[in-house]
């Protein structure tokens, strides 16, 4: 049996995991290390008391002869989640047939990027979320070898970087058939992209006739009112848009599993044909649907009680991150001229050491602070020289992590 060509040209393994695997090396070397993650975007606050009693009851009574239920009837899930996603979440302006339910974002990512096969182009703002690149070189899209340094060969990297505020500079790379990538608010950057923004970038996507894959898991952490919290806020992104979206960082599902996709009716490919129907097809054959008891912890979090759980929850780590913002703003750091950016509408600070190495500074900050953060070189080309810190920790830990933040020596 051969290798999958596609996947043979990865060059190194996927970024969390190397991450943990020098966190468990140096732990090993220093059993006394109290280590602190500041690395990956996983939550660490208990589940809130009005989803979890939900997800309870339901779990109970799928014990019971009337309370039981197998598969759904198809794989789009319970059509009151998706109503109430529909309504709550979007005020309507995308339909409850619209919201696919999922088992989380990334691995609707990995299911687009089958959807739409070898045969496009993947654009990406660069730092991005890994799996956009790499699930498109997995799938075939994205051409061909690494250019270390400098990102795969055949994909399309739109710098994002404080010179340009954060937003690609020239939308006018983007060729024609491709899928492009945009995380708004944004990971690793902690920027979100404004209306007129995102309008450019709905102009620009229809004008190439590419279709924009885009990645809102982490809306709930806008407090900006005047910044949109879907792309489909913005007139024109029904006819070029998918939304995807998850559970797992407005109320702490990233162990639970839950997401979801929008595909709106207006998406059509160049022969006119309905992409809704053959994500429906793929889904139906490739997924059974997501567990029915996430499902139900999903809908409680969409009443009024649980909206509160969830302002709550996010403002913890709202909380947290501006606590880093300020640790990473002392004058050990401002004297360097290290640059802090984020944070105040994501769960993210990025930050940049102007003239180093992000995994120099990631091992660094291992050894002489026991604080674990993620290199942005490990995001695309574009990271080089910024670490990622994320506000998912327990407000403890990251007072501690601050404090020996403060004592670090740039
Ligand atoms: N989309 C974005 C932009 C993300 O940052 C993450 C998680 C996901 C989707 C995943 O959502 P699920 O619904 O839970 O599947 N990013 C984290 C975790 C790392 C990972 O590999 O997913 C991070 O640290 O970047």
């Amino acid at each position: 049996m051969k290798q999958n060509e596609h996947i043979a040209k990865l060059s190194s393994g996927y970024l969390f995991p190397e991450i943990a695997k020098r966190r468990r090396a140096f732990a090993s070397a220093h059993p006394d290390a109290r280590i602190i993650s500041l690395g990956i975007g996983n939550t660490t606050e208990p589940l809130t008391p009005h989803i979890c009693t939900a997800m309870a009851q339901y779990a109970q009574a799928l014990g019971t002869k009337s309370g039981y239920s197998g598969y759904g009837d198809d794989s789009a899930g319970v059509m009151e989640l998706r109503d109430k996603i529909a309504q709550v979440l979007y005020n309507g302006a995308v339909s409850a047939g619209e919201v696919y339910i999922s088992d989380g974002a990334k691995c609707d990512v990995g299911r687009i990027q089958q959807l739409f096969g070898s045969g496009v182009t993947a654009v990406v703002q660069d730092p991005a979320y890994p799996v956009y690149v790499d699930g498109s070189v997995m799938t075939g899209a994205a051409g061909g070898a690494r250019v270390d340094g400098s990102g795969y060969e055949g994909v399309v990297y739109m710098p994002c970087t404080a010179e340009n505020q954060f937003f690609p500079s020239d939308l006018s790379v983007i060729p024609e058939n491709a899928l492009i990538y945009f995380c708004s608010p944004n990971n690793p950057t902690g920027a979100v992209a404004s209306k007129a923004q995102l309008a450019a970038l709905v102009a620009a996507a229809r004008a190439k006739k590419s279709v924009i894959i885009f990645d809102a898991a982490y809306a709930a952490y806008i407090r900006d009112p005047s910044l949109p919290r879907s792309i489909f806020e913005i007139d024109g992104a029904r006819e070029c848009a998918i939304e995807i979206n998850s559970f797992s960082k407005p109320i702490g599902f990233t162990g639970v599993r839950l997401g979801w996709t929008v595909v709106p009716k207006e998406l059509t490919y160049e022969d006119g044909s309905s992409v809704a129907r053959s994500w429906e097809r793929l889904t139906n054959t490739i997924f059974n649907g997501a567990s029915n008891i996430a499902q139900q912890g999903g809908l409680a979090s969409l009443s009024a009680e649980g909206q509160k759980e969830t302002r709550a929850l996010t403002d913890y780590y709202l909380a947290n991150a501006r606590r880093i913002r300020e640790a990473l703003s002392q004058s050990n750091f401002s004297a360097a001229g290290v640059e802090v950016y984020g944070g105040d509408n994501a769960p993210y600070v990025w930050v940049r050491f102007p003239g180093r190495k992000s995994w120099d500074i990631f091992d660094r900050l291992l050894c002489e602070c026991h604080v674990v953060c993620t290199p942005g070189a490990g995001f695309g080309p574009a990271g080089e020289s910024y670490i990622r810190f994320s506000a998912f920790g327990h407000q403890e830990d990251v007072a501690e992590a601050c404090g020996r933040l403060a004592r670090f020596s740039v």
